[in-house]
Formats: C-alpha cells, structure tokens, sequence
C-alpha cells in the first residue's frame, strides 16, 4: 500500500502544513495539492463541499504527493467509511467529546477485528494499491477534534484512545464552548489555557496535535509551541486576500504595470 508520508512525518516528529478546501472544486484542489502542503484536506463540515464534489478533488489531490485527507461534517460511520472508499488517507472528525465519540470514529475507521469499517475500498485501492485491505488500518489517519467544553473536559481520556492518531482544536468552536466570541487567533486567557491543555493531552500520549490558524505567520507560530498539524488558513481566505491585495495593489500605483501585457500567475 501507499504509504501515508503523514504518519511517518508524524513519527519523525516533522511538522504537517495542510492545505484547507472549501471551494467545490478540482481544479482549486489541483492548484493547491502542487504548491508543497504535507496534505490537502476536503473540508465537507463546513466548506460548500458534498459527496460528489469531493471524489474528483480527492482524485485530483491523489495526483499529487500531497496526501488526501477529509474533514467529515459528523461522527455518522457511513458518511466516513464511503469517504475513506474514496480515497480520503485521512480523517478529521468534529466535536468529539468524549472516549465514546472517539471510539465510533476510530472504529469507522478500521477494519474488523479492530474496528467495524465495511469493505468496499473502491478508489482506495486505486491510490493506495492491491494491498489496500491488509494495511489500511495501520496507514489511515484519524484526527478527533476538541472544540465542545465536554471533549476540553475529557481530552485526557480521549487523547488515549487506541487508534486515534491525534487531537486537532477548532479554535472557532472551542471559543464559543467556553462563552467567548468566535475568534480564529484566540487570545482570552481561558481559551489560551485551553488550547495549551489539549496540546499537552496529545503531548501526554506521543499523538500529533493540530490547530487550524489564520495566516501562515499564526502557523509557524503555533508549530514553534509544538503542534504538528498546522493549517495556514483555508482557500476561500487565501482567495479572498489575494482578491484585496490586487485591488489595493492595483489602485496603489496604477501606473506601476504600464506596458506590462503578460499575464500573471492566474489565467
Ligand atoms: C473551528 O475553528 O471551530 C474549526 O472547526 C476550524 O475549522
Ligand atoms: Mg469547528
């Protein structure tokens, strides 16, 4: 089977930087998978992603060495294991907040004996070759998030659960289970001290710890206090920042491209 670079970087204690889509598209998929991301993950929670737009960007990820992950809208089983038919190398799982939630996803996951995952690997076998089924369980990431005050509460218990991968924190959520605004960049010092306590969760049990940011500077930041799945912000934001830049750019100096007919990086 293919192997999934992502536990090996996680093993070598090697930062993931993972690219965020939620702009039904392959073609935006594609231009992302080839820009040098660790992993480019599918976001159908909250990107304007369904099931048939996600099969041809995991295929056009797949035609990459960036690895293709998901996030999943929920910790319903078929929803997750037709994913993973389809290629996903990886899962995200929203709010889970306690070791049951952890344990339903984990097993959705895996194939008997080890967890209740039905066969059908469909594209998996595609990308990840003949021997897709007997190494499946060992090369399919699941990262549980903690962003509900119960999953902060239990993140202990859960950071050890037999088969998840790793804790990611959903900054946005976490903010609001604890009575704060939404802030992707939290700086309240309860949400502060409880990013830094699932951190050291995932620490206590050697599982990888991500963090969805704002800006690649917040990503770096956060890889320096020792997460290793970093997020530098998604598409539609890198999108909408490139939209603004070239407008204040454009009205800055309206003179500065004069007779330059070349196109630039987008066509
Ligand atoms: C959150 O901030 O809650 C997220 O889920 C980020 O994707
Ligand atoms: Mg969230």
């Amino acid at each position: 089977m293919r192997p999934n670079t992502l536990k090996q970087r996680i093993r070598d204690n090697q930062p993931i930087v993972s690219a965020w889509l939620s702009i039904p598209s392959g073609y935006s998929a594609e231009i992302l998978a080839r820009q040098g991301f660790d992993c480019v993950n599918v976001d159908l929670q909250h990107g304007m992603i369904g099931f048939d737009h996600a099969v041809p960007m995991l295929q056009a990820i797949s035609a990459t060495d960036a690895i293709p992950i998901v996030r999943v809208g929920n910790s319903e089983p078929a929803a997750m294991m037709k994913l993973l038919d389809a290629g996903a190398y990886g899962v995200i799982c929203p709010m889970i907040s306690n070791v049951e939630d952890a344990q339903t996803f984990v097993s959705a996951c895996r194939y008997p004996p080890h967890g209740n995952r039905s066969f059908g690997p469909a594209r998996g076998l595609l990308y990840g070759g003949a021997d897709y089924a007997k190494h499946a369980n060992d090369e399919i990431l699941t990262i549980g998030m903690i962003e509900t005050r119960e999953g902060l509460d239990n993140v202990d218990a859960i950071a050890a659960v037999d088969g998840l991968d790793g804790l990611f924190i959903g900054p946005n959520d976490l903010s609001l289970a604890l009575g704060k605004a939404p802030m992707a960049e939290p700086t309240d010092p309860e949400v502060v001290a409880a990013i830094a306590k699932i951190l050291e969760a995932a620490q206590n049990q050697a599982k990888v710890a991500g963090i969805f940011c704002s800006s690649p500077a917040a990503a770096a930041k956060r890889i320096a206090q020792g997460f290793g799945f970093v997020v530098p912000g998604n598409d539609a934001g890198m999108l909408t920042q490139a939209g603004r830049n070239a407008v204040a750019g454009a009205r800055a100096n309206p003179a500065a491209d004069a007779g330059n007919t070349k196109g630039g990086s987008g066509y």
